[in-house]
């Protein structure tokens, strides 16, 4: 939150001083002088929008193995398919129907401007003509380098190709670790750097001989015996080969879990981060970022995954990513033939038909310099003149009017964007610009509406408050972020009405004993310059202790092994195991996948508060106080923290988290933080049953 707050007063400073993170797309480069970040990342924030295709010989048996049907890219780990006889999927790979071309002209056709394709998925098998690898395309009874086909097309349609590439491989002897279910493959004579340097020559054979490799995207970092030394040296590696390469975060032990974001300060190497199936809430600025998502639920080839995400989602996910700086990374899964599922295609050519009228509101366009509007989203691109704000409206506003708020710039025109013949009305009120709407939507997944402003950026964001709680037992406290911006002042009210040039001004933190509700506006030399931003403090009771008190140190527990979506399904089974254990420890489990816990005792509470509780999961958790959910961190997902708080009296107080792991990495941390202290783990002290 701080930094947020903070970048969005720092944007403020640059929006009116005309800079931006982003420079003008498609940069002259300068022959002699050593690329700048921006030279290297221009085409990638110009393109905004890239197919990802997942391919490889889990596309045969689809999603099926032993009669489950939930398989995808992992089912050799996840149905324990033994080397041997994944291996003989090789014998079988002949997609008679691939076609290079069409693949390309689909994806271009969908607006993409990139692909980032497998050439190596975790399983070791590479889609190319792999120098040290017999395992390997040239193995099946297709014998064509699919990744040089792809390069070619590419190349002639104007596509960036971009690679996916493992770094966890199943299948090279000396890649470590093993597969936990794989006790009888032996590891004697394992070396890992080898393993190293075998990657290392696969990506000098991929970086020298196809073509123009727009970006190395790196997957299946997670596993201890990669290094943030490995990544460092493959990262650097790699940039020696081709500087204009761009590399994800992948390649490095910084990023951080689904959310994809590189954690800070550890000089960790990536270009961008890489959110996996979700859309972060806000943009993050000066940061490079990819949401990178499936079209149904798998990213291999499942026949039987129906949980297609409609077209119209797509689109406004697109400009969801778009109006928060990212670029949208939209998975296929190909079929075993080599065509794309017809539900895909379906897909691709409706965004298709809506980015060939709106592409310019998403290609080479900023972040939103505003939140987050309930009718829809913003992009801003910048001109010699002034800007454009491409207006993505999903839904009309009832009154007919969009409202701008904080924009001090003068308007030019508003239009529609399909139809820029077609003027709306525009007109000022205070802060704010009001754009007339059509009585009906042009577009009715996403209509966008181009206003054109004058001058360099001067759009006023609303204030940002910095609250620890918008509840309070006892006392609540808000700040609010000073603008370091001359003759802005902050201005407040806490009667509910709006704020004037006459209300108070905001000079320290404030208190409230009461439930209140603050309103706070920024004023540009006693004008009105931003909208308002409204926030509410609500006084609580603390829920009154249980009678019970703690007998015993530490918690009960009961072990369960199964597959399941979410922690709700786990208890419908018997417990494998229970007993007791100090804190939330995963100790007792008896293996590293499919498996659950339910956590049951008292937490004593040492004073009346407001308790923040977290739970971080891979994958599902919950977490509840007195039988109330607290904490829902519940489905299957990567390493990934959720937040809940609870007013609770002094005593003892029953709490209960319920935890399971499907497959891949497993963890679970569970932290409190009283209000006005740190975050840390519950002490085991005040844990009993
Ligand atoms: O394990 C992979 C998974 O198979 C898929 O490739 C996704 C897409 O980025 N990445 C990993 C899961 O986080």
């Amino acid at each position: 939150m701080k930094n947020q707050q903070i970048f969005n007063l720092f944007t403020l400073a640059l929006l009116f001083l005309g800079f931006s993170c982003q420079p003008a797309p498609n940069q002259p480069v300068a022959d002699n002088l050593p690329l700048t970040q921006d030279e290297r990342m221009a085409w990638w924030r110009e393109a905004r929008f890239g197919l990802f295709i997942h391919w490889g010989l889990y596309a045969i048996p689809a999603g099926e193995w032993n009669g489950e049907t939930d398989y995808g890219e992992w089912i050799r780990h996840s149905a324990q398919i033994p080397l041997e006889t994944y291996d003989t999927l090789a014998r079988q790979f002949n997609p008679t129907e691939f076609d290079a071309r069409a693949w390309v002209r689909l994806a271009k056709q969908a607006g993409m401007k990139y692909i980032v394709i497998t050439s190596k998925h975790h399983d070791g098998f590479c889609l190319f003509d792999a120098a040290n690898s017999e395992f390997d395309v040239m193995s099946t009874p297709f014998k064509r380098d699919i990744l040089k086909e792809l390069a070619e097309v590419c190349r002639e349609e104007g596509i960036r190709l971009c690679f996916y590439h493992s770094i966890m491989d199943w299948h090279h002897p000396d890649y470590l670790p093993r597969r936990p279910w794989e006790s009888n493959r032996t590891t004697d004579g394992a070396d890992y750097s080898r393993y190293v340097a075998y990657m290392k020559a696969q990506l000098k054979q991929l970086v020298s001989d196809y073509g123009d490799v727009g970006v190395l995207w790196f997957d299946g970092e997670w596993e201890e015996t990669w290094t943030h030394e490995y990544g460092k040296e493959v990262h650097d590696y790699v940039r020696s080969l081709d500087p204009a390469i761009i590399i994800n975060n992948r390649v490095d032990k910084g990023r951080q879990g689904m959310h994809g974001m590189t954690l800070e300060g550890g000089e960790y190497r990536g270009d961008f981060g890489t959110p996996e199936q979700e859309i972060p809430g806000a943009g993050f600025p000066d940061v490079d970022w990819e949401s990178c998502m499936t079209m149904n639920s798998h990213w291999g080839y499942n026949k039987r995954d129906t949980a297609w995400k409609s077209t119209e989602d797509l689109l406004q996910k697109l400009a969801d990513i778009a109006s928060k700086g990212g670029n949208f990374l939209l998975n296929i899964g190909p079929m075993a033939n080599g065509q794309f599922p017809p539900e895909s295609v379906e897909r691709l050519e409706g965004i298709g038909r809506w980015m060939a009228v709106n592409g310019e509101s998403i290609y080479g366009t900023e972040a939103s310099p505003f939140g987050i509007f309930d009718w829809g989203r913003v992009t801003l691109k910048r001109s010699m003149e002034g800007f454009k704000l491409y207006l993505h409206v999903f839904e009309f506003p009832k009154d007919g009017e969009l409202r701008l708020p904080g924009v001090a710039n003068e308007f030019t025109e508003a239009y529609l964007l399909a139809a820029p013949q077609t003027k709306l009305a525009v007109r000022r009120d205070q802060d704010a610009l009001l754009v007339n709407l059509p009585a009906t939507p042009p577009d009715s997944i996403n209509t966008v509406i181009v206003l054109e402003c004058q001058g360099p950026v001067a759009i006023y964001p609303l204030p940002v408050v910095q609250l620890e709680s918008d509840i309070f037992v006892h006392q609540g406290k808000m700040e609010v972020e000073q603008p370091a911006l001359p003759g802005v002042s902050v201005r407040y009210t806490v009667d509910g009405s709006e704020p004037t040039a006459a209300s108070a001004t905001y000079s320290a933190p404030l208190f409230f004993k009461e439930s209140t509700t603050v309103k706070v506006r920024l004023f540009n030399k006693g004008q009105p310059a931003s909208g308002v931003l409204a926030q509410s403090l609500q006084k609580v009771k603390p829920w009154p202790p249980t009678m019970q008190k703690g007998q015993q140190p530490g918690l009960q527990y009961a072990y369960y092994e199964g597959d399941w979506k979410k922690v709700s399904a786990m208890k419908a089974g018997k417990p494998e195991k229970t007993g007791a254990i100090t804190g939330f420890s995963l100790d007792e489990r008896q293996r590293s996948d499919h498996y659950g816990f339910e956590f049951n005792g008292l937490l004593y509470i040492p004073k009346d508060e407001v308790y923040r509780f977290f739970t971080e999961s891979d994958d599902g958790s919950q977490l509840f106080i007195d039988g109330k959910l607290v904490v829902d961190n519940d489905g299957p997902h990567g390493a990934r923290e959720v937040m809940g708080q609870a007013p609770l009296g002094k005593g003892y107080h029953t709490i209960r988290v319920l935890y399971f792991e499907a497959d891949g990495s497993d963890e679970l941390n569970v932290k409190w933080q009283p209000l006005g202290e740190q975050k840390t783990a519950i002490p085991p002290e005040n844990l009993s049953h």
